[in-house]
């Protein structure tokens, strides 16, 4: 077939909203495009592991351990997924460790702020988490077959970690008033930090214009952005608390808040490496990368072994 006829069919799958399928022709663009991003989105995960294991030997209860844990186990998870998801476009797993692991490959930027109490990691279920699931929702009807089919799990699993968040805010809100000046002082630290999650405003986005073309993303940063404080606004007013943000106002005319811009210069110098944890949550990773190694090379001798076994019998 010749170029342009591979094209067609390539055009005429996302005209009919059908996925693409790592066996399928695919502009070498869209392909670099989707690496960048499921690898970044995997980054994430696993980072994202960093701040909310701090917390697992300071939980407060037996119950609010064992939670934490199956959430920092599912992070990890949702890592794996997404890793073999971009390995399917032809890289390979070391390669993109590597790319984490030398600052090379960017991962969120909320990782990198400090979780300094139990509230922050509240604040970081209920606000990172619906976040990411805001933005991740429409990621299961993402054009890219293997990466749509790794998000409906991982959307799933978000929305009982989005719950864990709000069920540890619920309890400081109504508590005593030291734990509710506690919960007040984590959404005043986590509320625009989280709103840089979903990326500069549009007319700064590089990557949106393809993004949007290829059907990757199928909403805007600034859309996400506007439909996750009308929706987590009602929820800070049932918690009795108070978004940290005097401009943020009902616009009747639009159906929806105005707000502030978060402050763009933190957020570019957060992604540049010099974010308040970017150093730490980098050494942590290679340090979990490199005490693994013995793991890694015992699960390929096992795999050589039981080849050769299979190759005699
Ligand atoms: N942090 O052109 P743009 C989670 C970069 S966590 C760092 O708009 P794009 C979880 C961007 O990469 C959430 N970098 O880019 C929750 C680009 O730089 P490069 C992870 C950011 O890709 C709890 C430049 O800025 N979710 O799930 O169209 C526990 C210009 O941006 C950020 C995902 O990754 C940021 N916040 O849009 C554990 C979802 N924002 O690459 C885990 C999938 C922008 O050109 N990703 N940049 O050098 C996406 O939907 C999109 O990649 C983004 C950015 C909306 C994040």
């Amino acid at each position: 077939m010749e170029i342009n006829k591979f094209e067609e069919v390539f055009e005429g799958k996302l005209a009919k909203n059908e996925m693409v399928e790592p066996k399928d022709w695919m502009p070498e663009n869209y392909r670099k495009h989707l690496i960048r991003q499921i690898s970044q989105h995997a980054h994430s995960e696993i980072i994202g592991m960093l701040p909310e294991g701090n917390w697992i030997t300071r939980a407060p209860s037996l119950r609010s351990k064992v939670v934490l844990l199956a959430k920092v186990q599912d992070e990890g998870g949702h890592g794996l997924y997404l890793y073999t998801a971009a390995e399917t476009l032809g890289i390979s797993r070391d390669e993109l460790l590597d790319n984490l692991h030398t600052g090379r490959a960017k991962y969120s930027s909320i990782f990198n702020y400090p979780t300094l109490t139990w509230a922050d990691i509240g604040a970081v279920g209920w606000l990172v988490d619906g976040a990411a699931i805001m933005n991740q929702v429409m990621l299961q009807r993402t054009s890219y077959g293997p990466y749509a089919r790794a998000m409906v799990r991982i959307c799933k699993e978000e929305s009982f970690h989005q719950r864990q968040g709000f069920e540890i805010m619920t309890r400081l809100a109504f508590g005593t008033e030291d734990q509710k000046a506690m919960a007040q002082d984590a959404l005043n630290r986590w509320w625009f930090p989280t709103m840089m999650m979903f990326g500069p405003p549009d007319a700064e986005s590089p990557n949106s214009e393809n993004a949007m073309k290829w059907r990757i993303k199928r909403e805007t940063n600034d859309q996400l952005r506007q439909r996750f404080v009308d929706q987590t606004v009602p929820q800070v007013q049932y918690l009795g608390l108070t978004v940290p943000d005097e401009n943020l106002k009902w616009n009747e005319a639009k159906k929806g808040y105005d707000f502030s811009e978060p402050n763009w210069a933190e957020f570019k110098n957060v992604i540049s490496g010099n974010g308040p944890c970017n150093k730490e949550r980098l050494a942590a990773r290679n340090k979990a990368h490199n005490d693994g190694a013995w793991v890694r090379e015992a699960a390929q001798a096992f795999a050589k072994k039981r080849n050769e076994i299979y190759v005699a019998a």
